[in-house]
């Protein structure tokens, strides 16, 4: 059942959806429309490349990514929302202490989005919220909410409903926030007055592009997935591939490096809300102290977390491999080097193939020739 006949003052709802989301954590709400077709050929193409490895579920909905008004029937605009995520106590100086992390290659880096709590969730139920306080006031209307939860082209509702400008990382910026934020939404069925879209500001800049540890941005705003340590630490399954290995480091769920060397991000604004706070334990922490974690201490460390999805088998795999690339910057019969040997060899006896392989690889680096 839609709404979609009843009469709103547009603006005037859109002004006092703002002040709402404002009050609920959100940065900024925009008014996209559902016409996405100019993205389709981009996306088809993704696609066809290959680009999106073993993430079935981008190919799986066909266009209907691109075509909200097919997803959710009725659909006329898409209210967008960003938040910012980082804590609270993020100090001025914060890309410079995330790079001084991949110097230590004893620790183990987990993307900032990921330290806090499970953005699905925050974002998922404050929308839920904008919702309810929206049909409070105009009566009920048809709706859905979504934050990375299903076939929605995000990151081009964003961008076309003025949240920011598609950097060539592919990453929605914006000069007063640079990127350090999710994007959710809220497709209704009552036509609201469009925001406009912002112009773009990468000029001449590729120093994301040039950052990338393992040229995962192949030409401005083309992301081929399979070579982000982003996908590969989370979304795939399966063994990573050997070449790509050493390129990880001590990234071990996520990766920041393209958003870090953005010159945009040090206008990227804290989060007043709790949630996205550093949980203890997720970061600074030593590989080693991670590698102990058994499945009981991972699901407790991680309640909340988005890292919790993948599971404690992938977390092993991750560690392993950065614990490999630690192997290779230690004298071969140091103590740090023999710790980890030690760590590392105390779990194959009862590790799956998959682990199996990665810690025999770990061990296999940084031997002497
Ligand atoms: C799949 C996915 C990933 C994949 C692929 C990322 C990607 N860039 O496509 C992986 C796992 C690698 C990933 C990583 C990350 N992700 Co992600 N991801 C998504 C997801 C679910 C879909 C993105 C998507 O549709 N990609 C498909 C391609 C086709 O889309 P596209 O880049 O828009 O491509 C357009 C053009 O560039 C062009 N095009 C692209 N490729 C090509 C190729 C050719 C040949 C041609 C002609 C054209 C073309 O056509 C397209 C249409 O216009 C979204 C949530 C959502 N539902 O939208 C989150 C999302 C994009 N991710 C997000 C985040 C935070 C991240 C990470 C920062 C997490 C981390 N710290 O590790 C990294 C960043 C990596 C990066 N540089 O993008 C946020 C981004 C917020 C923001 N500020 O923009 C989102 C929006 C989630 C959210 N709700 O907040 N992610
Ligand atoms: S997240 Fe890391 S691996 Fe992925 S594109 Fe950015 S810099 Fe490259
Ligand atoms: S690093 Fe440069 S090119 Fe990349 S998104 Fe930022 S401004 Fe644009």
């Amino acid at each position: 059942m839609t709404f979609s006949s009843i009469q709103i003052d547009g603006p005037q709802v859109v002004a006092q959806i703002r002040d709402w989301a404002r009050e609920l954590g959100f940065s900024q709400i925009g008014v996209a429309g559902v016409d996405l077709s100019s993205a389709e050929a981009g996306l088809i193409e993704w696609l066809a490349q290959g680009f999106h490895g073993d993430m079935d579920y981008m190919a799986a909905h066909g266009l209907r990514r691109a075509r909200p008004a097919e997803l959710v029937p009725g659909t006329v605009s898409v209210i967008t929302a960003r938040m910012d995520y980082l804590g609270g106590a993020t100090p001025a100086d914060w890309q410079a202490v995330e790079f001084a992390r991949l110097a230590r290659p004893a620790e183990g880096i987990v993307s900032v989005y990921a330290r806090g709590r499970d953005y699905h969730k925050v974002l998922r139920a404050r929308l839920q919220k904008l919702q309810t306080r929206i049909a409070q006031h105009i009566g009920p209307f048809g709706h859905r909410v979504f934050t990375d939860s299903a076939p929605v082209l995000e990151a081009e509702l964003a961008a076309r409903s003025g949240q920011g400008w598609r950097g060539k990382h592919t990453l929605v910026l914006k000069r007063e926030a640079g990127s350090m934020f999710f994007l959710g939404e809220i497709y209704v069925d009552v036509a609201l007055p469009r925001s406009a879209p912002v112009t773009a500001h990468c000029g001449s800049c590729q120093a994301c592009i040039d950052v990338c540890p393992t040229r995962a941005i192949v030409a401005p705003h083309r992301l081929d997935a399979r070579r982000c340590i982003s996908y590969l630490t989370i979304e795939h399954a399966g063994p990573i591939p050997l070449e790509l290995r050493p390129l990880i480091g001590n990234r071990i769920y996520g990766c920041d490096d393209c958003q870090l060397i953005c010159p945009w991000n040090k206008f990227a604004q804290r989060n007043a809300l709790p949630d996205f706070d550093e949980r203890a334990g997720l970061s600074g922490q030593q590989l080693i102290t991670l590698w102990g974690w058994r499945e009981e201490d991972f699901l407790r460390h991680t309640e909340g977390s988005p890292i919790r999805r993948i599971g404690h088998e992938r977390w092993l795999r991750n560690v392993a491999v950065a614990l490999g690339n630690a192997l290779r910057t230690w004298p071969a019969g140091g103590p740090a080097a023999q710790a980890v040997r030690a760590a590392l060899a105390s779990r194959a006896a009862d590790a799956t193939p998959l682990m199996r392989e990665h810690i025999d690889w770990a061990l296999a680096q940084g031997r002497p020739a």
